[in-house]
C-alpha cells in the first residue's frame, strides 16, 4: 500500500472522506500547524481513546478503520463523521477547543454489540 504522507502535516494524501469541522477552527488559510494524531479503530474501541493536546493550538486527529464503518463524534461539537470501512481511506476530523477541558468523543455509528463502549477522551491542557 502507498502512503504518502508529510511530516509537516500540512499536506496529505487521503483516499475517501476528509472532514473539517470545528465551531473554534479558523479559515483554511493561515491556519496554525496542527497536532498530528493517528487513531485506529475497531471494534469496540478507539486506540488511542485518549488524546491530548494543548487549548489553541489545533489538532488534526487521522481516524482509521481495521474492520467495518464507525463514526467519530465528538460531544459538544458539531463534529460528526463516518469513518470508511478497512481499506476505503482515512477521515480526518481538525479540532481546535480554545479552553482547557474534557471533550468525550464516541463511535456514531451503529456497529455490533459493543458500540456503546466505543468512547474516549480528548484532554485540551
Ligand atoms: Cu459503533
Amino acid at each position: 500500500m502507498i502512503r504518502n504522507l508529510t511530516r509537516a502535516g500540512s499536506l496529505f494524501t487521503i483516499v475517501g472522506v476528509l472532514a473539517i469541522s470545528s465551531g473554534a477552527s479558523t479559515p483554511a488559510s493561515g491556519q496554525q500547524p496542527a497536532q498530528i494524531v493517528d487513531v485506529t479503530v475497531e471494534r469496540f474501541s478507539f486506540t488511542p481513546s485518549e488524546i491530548r493536546m494543548k487549548a489553541g493550538t489545533p489538532v488534526e486527529i487521522r481516524l482509521r478503520s481495521e474492520d467495518t464503518d464507525h463514526g467519530f463524534r465528538i460531544a459538544g461539537t458539531e463534529i460528526n463523521i463516518t469513518i470508511p470501512k478497512r481499506g476505503r481511506g482515512t477521515a480526518t476530523v481538525r479540532f481546535q477547543p480554545d479552553k482547557p477541558g474534557r471533550y468525550e468523543f464516541e463511535c456514531s455509528k451503529l456497529c455490533g454489540a459493543g458500540h456503546a463502549f466505543m468512547r474516549g477522551t480528548i484532554v485540551a491542557e
